[in-house]
């Protein structure tokens, strides 16, 4: 059982000496995880007919088969290794640490490609030209981090809980081999890394100082599209003999065209590449995708969206079809904030693999840019969090700018909003993760009566069928069966 669970493995550390200006080491980071998961009544699927089975379940409309299996709750706690790379300049540790968080499908080497490298490699560009230190981990249950259990264990909670304990020791010096406590941390994600980098600053906003989201939206309408679309099989069954039965894998090349490239987007032997390199998926992390976006935030730094114009798991194929109100489907992610302006991006043309289209260099570019913008190039000190009212919750609410608006102090927001939740907003800031938690329950609450953050777990359908965020705003309570700290565990 989870609980008892031991690793022993050691940090292991090796340097190797790039020809380029960095030096990068593979860990293993030993983490005390404890999450409270959701208890599913549902069978480890283990062959591919019982896979397609399940993927028709979760994606049927009008449903929310993650709530109906749903059998309650439980504390999933242990001991876990997490696989890492970490590097920094040959100049020695930047000031700014950047942790970089995959999304399903890959394992860190999403963030540095070994495809016509360096090309498509983030991690060189951030450590090499922009003189960051960089951090990116296989997540849990992925790669050459600790397997588990498909259903139970391996879900986006007890993952986020992995993103945290990493966090801490990172920023607290206790990684042997890195030399550096890092006092300024920023995180950025791809797709469920994406999410889990969100959730992460809604339950410990403290730990991060400011966030890119990559590949994601708060529309959760669209994920039976990346279910249906990727063709998933049995990953032990498709040679995949690192993981158990409850791993699901693209079967064909096809399937991660569909879910990660757009037309037009890549070169042909990159899909084949990402084919053979690809990572599977766990049952339970497709039971809780889109669960953790549904939670208010109260993150008071610098937040940027970006995604894929023809991004398929968050925009359906056309960011631009956007809700009334907003200039893209990923600019509604401004309701779930209501302390920060954000800035949103929609790259044009690529789809939700951005670091492995044609495109790759402008994202890399407006990320750098953008947390230059706010305070957080790779030699900053003294980064500091300043609370704005955003517009969560507005009636009408402005579309968020995309030219870089914030952190600048100069929100969009109308003044109907700014009133709604500026009584969150002092105590935002210092608040420790519960109490921002519970602050942030009467501010939406305020601002958005009614506001339906989505069920727990599912893909937001609840909210998708009622019309959205501003539609039929019926269901919620300020009670979120995650709001308080006790059911984070
Ligand atoms: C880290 O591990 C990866 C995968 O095994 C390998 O390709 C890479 O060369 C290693 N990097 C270092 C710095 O050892
Ligand atoms: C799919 O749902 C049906 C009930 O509608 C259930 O009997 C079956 O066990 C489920 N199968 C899988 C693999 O989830
Ligand atoms: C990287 O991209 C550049 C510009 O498109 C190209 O000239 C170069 O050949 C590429 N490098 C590799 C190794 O493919
Ligand atoms: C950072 O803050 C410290 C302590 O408040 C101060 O001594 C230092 O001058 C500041 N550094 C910069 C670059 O502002
Ligand atoms: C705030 O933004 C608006 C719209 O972009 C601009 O007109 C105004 O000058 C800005 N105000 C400040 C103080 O920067
Ligand atoms: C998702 O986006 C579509 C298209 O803009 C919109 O109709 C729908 O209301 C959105 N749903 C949510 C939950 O935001
Ligand atoms: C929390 C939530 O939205 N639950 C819904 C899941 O789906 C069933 C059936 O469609 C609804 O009755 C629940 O309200």
């Amino acid at each position: 059982m989870p609980s008892t669970m031991k690793y022993t493995a050691a940090a292991i550390a090796t340097f190797a000496g790039l020809a380029s200006a960095r030096q990068c080491q593979n860990l293993t980071v030993p983490v005390e995880l404890s999450a409270r998961n959701g208890k599913f009544n549902q069978p480890v699927t283990t062959t591919d007919i019982e896979v397609t089975n399940f993927i028709l379940n979760l994606s049927q409309q009008g449903h929310n088969y993650s709530m109906e299996i749903l059998d309650g709750y439980q504390t999933i706690s242990g001991s876990y290794d997490i696989a890492a790379t970490y590097c920094e300049p040959d100049s020695g540790a930047a000031n700014v640490l950047q942790v970089l968080t995959h999304g399903i499908g890959f394992d860190r080497s999403y963030w540095d490609v070994p495809f016509n490298y360096p090309n498509y490699s983030y991690v060189a560009e951030a450590v090499d030209q922009q003189g960051y230190s960089t951090f990116s981990w296989d997540r849990l249950g992925i790669g050459m981090s600790s397997h588990g259990d498909p259903v139970q264990e391996i879900q986006a909670y007890l993952e986020v809980d992995a993103l945290r304990a990493l966090t801490e020791q990172l920023r607290n010096g206790d990684i042997s081999s890195i030399s550096k406590k890092f006092d300024t941390v920023v995180h950025i994600g791809h797709s469920f890394g994406s999410e889990h980098s969100y959730l992460l600053t809604a339950m410990y906003p403290e730990l991060s100082d400011g966030i890119a989201l990559t590949g994601f939206s708060h529309n959760g309408s669209f994920l039976p599209f990346f279910e249906l679309g990727g063709n998933f099989v049995d990953a032990p069954n498709l040679g995949l003999d690192s993981y158990v039965h409850g791993y699901l894998a693209p079967a064909t090349e096809s399937g991660v065209q569909t879910n990660f490239f757009s037309p037009g987007s890549f070169p042909p032997e990159l899909l084949t590449f990402a084919t053979n390199n690809g990572q599977p998926v766990t049952q339970g992390e497709l039971l809780t995708i889109g669960g953790e976006i549904g939670v208010p935030n109260t993150f008071c730094g610098p937040v940027l969206v970006i995604t894929g114009e023809r991004d398929v798991p968050y925009c359906g194929g056309d960011c631009l079809s956007p809700p009334t109100g907003y200039d893209s489907i990923p600019a509604a992610a401004q309701e779930f904030f209501p302390n920060t302006v954000i800035e949103v991006d929609i790259v044009p043309g690529a789809g939700h693999g951005l670091n492995i289209e044609y495109s790759h260099p402008y994202t890399y570019s407006h990320i750098f840019s953008f947390f230059e913008a706010n305070g957080l190039s790779a030699s900053a000190t003294n980064a500091t969090k300043t609370c704005q009212p955003g517009s969560a919750g507005s009636a009408s609410p402005a579309a968020p700018s995309a030219s870089g608006s914030a952190g600048s102090g100069n929100g969009t927001a109308p003044a109907s909003a700014s009133s709604g939740v500026a009584s969150a907003s002092g105590a935002a800031g210092s608040a420790s993760a519960s109490a921002a938690a519970s602050s942030a329950a009467p501010a939406a609450s305020s601002a958005a009566p009614g506001q339906q953050y989505g069920q727990e777990y599912g893909h937001g359908y609840g909210w998708g069928h009622k019309g959205g965020p501003k539609g039929g705003w019926k269901n919620w309570e300020p009670k979120h069966p995650h709001g308080p700290p006790a059911a984070w565990n």
